[in-house]
């Protein structure tokens, strides 16, 4: 039988950091062969599922993966071998099982997601279809709406802002190739623009700007000018979203604005902040506003802003059915930020993405700030009915890959595309 797994193994590779990470190879019986790689994040959950690292710190810091990958060459495989590599569900299950624990800890969620991702490659290759049309059906032609880092702060720079994402969203664009010519060019526009405030141009781990500006408001107004520069109008064109990433500067209770000066402020008072910012700047999506153990704060700022704006959890959240339903239940959100690797399996995910569109929620899917050049997102988004994406800015290869393979989509799909602004908050 074709689909029969016949081996499976994993390899040490670098991600886009030089981090160790993971590569999953399968070959199925009728000799089709399939890779996928898996991402790593810098401003993690503390409920994202585990990471399996050596921890042997004669090599790469501790880093290394070894571990993973012998959970994978000796402990998986011998299990997934012989099994259909179309029954996703049970490959995963089946995992989970050997794994044990609660968190992945350990087979480690970068060893389960490895498989996950390469079985689904490896079962849409021999089928004969494109991945996106394999795991999202023949009704899988949504293309989603990119949202583009253009100026990294918080751990993935070493700029002066708190914030950690500053993204233009090409709302007002009529397809996803436009949408990538909009957001291009304000990207250009922002680094002629940065460079004449003598600013610096080098890019940050998600390939936006790290500038040393005074404030984090004023990484809005240079985005705002770069819109206006490159031709377009904010907020009709191209708007803003926001991911803060509060969780990594909130201590003693308080979110802790040391690098930009902006002060020690209270969950209040940063709600306050969001509120007037949403009334000066074009801004549709903010995520990770407050802490991830800010549950209350989080109801409080949906409450505040969530009909005009997307509010979207992702450390509170980690890509979990388990929180995302607690997030639903009590209103902390309008909206998921979805990363495979939170949770570590496509199953899971696929679950998560489920719990968010019955409850009216919007979902983003999101790389890591640890990257490979693995697509597998992009043909992932479309299959989830298109939603959002956010994948970095249109610099670095290992962003762009992602918006790339869109393209490619987008034009394989050809009159049966479909691309359209998401509703922000409701
Ligand atoms: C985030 C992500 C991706 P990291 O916070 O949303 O941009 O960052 O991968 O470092 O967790
Ligand atoms: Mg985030």
């Amino acid at each position: 039988m074709n689909f029969r797994i016949e081996s499976l193994r994993a390899l040490e590779i670098l991600d886009s950091r030089g981090t160790p990470t993971l590569r999953v190879f399968v070959t199925l019986a009728g000799g089709t062969r399939a890779a996928a790689s898996v991402p790593s994040g810098a401003s993690t959950g503390a409920n994202e599922a585990a990471e399996l690292r050596d921890a042997d710190h004669t090599r790469y810091a501790g880093k290394g993966v070894r571990l993973a990958v012998a959970r994978v060459d000796d402990t998986i495989a011998p299990a997934l071998i012989g099994r259909d590599a179309r029954a996703q569900a049970d490959v995963d299950r089946l995992m989970l099982e050997l794994d044990g624990t609660g968190n992945k800890a350990h087979l480690g969620a970068n060893a389960i997601l490895g498989v996950s991702m390469a079985v689904a490659r490896a079962a849409a290759r021999a089928c004969g279809v494109p991945l996106y049309a394999y795991l999202g059906g023949p009704g899988a032609r949504r293309l989603p709406m990119p949202m583009m880092n253009v100026i990294n702060g918080g751990k993935h720079a070493d700029s002066s802002l708190d914030f950690q994402e500053f993204m233009i969203v090409p709302v007002g664009a009529p397809s996803f190739a436009e949408a990538m010519r909009y957001g291009v060019e304000t990207f250009q526009a922002l680094k002629a623009l940065l460079r004449e405030k003598g600013q610096s141009t080098a890019v940050g781990d998600e390939g936006g700007f790290a500038p040393r500006l005074g404030s984090n408001s004023e990484a809005c107004d240079v985005i705002v000018g770069a819109i206006e520069r490159a031709g377009f109008r904010p907020g009709t064109d191209v708007s803003i979203a926001l991911d803060p990433a509060a969780t990594t500067f909130y201590e003693d209770g308080r979110y802790q604005l040391r690098r930009s000066h902006d002060g020690d402020l209270s969950t209040d008072r940063m709600i306050g902040l969001f509120a007037r910012w949403t009334e000066t700047y074009p801004i549709v999506s903010l995520e990770d506003g407050l802490a991830e153990d800010d549950w209350s704060g989080f109801a409080a700022l949906t409450e505040k802003l969530g009909e005009r704006v997307q509010i979207v959890g992702d450390d509170n959240l980690v890509t979990s059915p388990r929180y995302i339903a607690r997030g639903i239940r009590e209103r902390t959100c309008n909206a998921a930020l979805i990363k495979l690797n939170q949770i570590g399996t496509i199953t899971e995910t696929m679950e998560a993405i489920d719990l968010c569109r019955r409850a009216g929620w919007g979902y983003v899917v999101s790389h890591r700030s640890g990257e490979t050049e693995d697509a597998f997102i992009a043909d992932f988004t479309v299959a989830m009915g298109g939603g959002q994406i956010k994948t970095g800015s249109p610099c670095r290869s290992e962003r762009v890959a992602k918006y790339n393979r869109l393209l490619e989509i987008e034009a394989e799909l050809g009159q049966a595309a479909c691309f359209e602004r998401p509703q922000y908050g409701h």
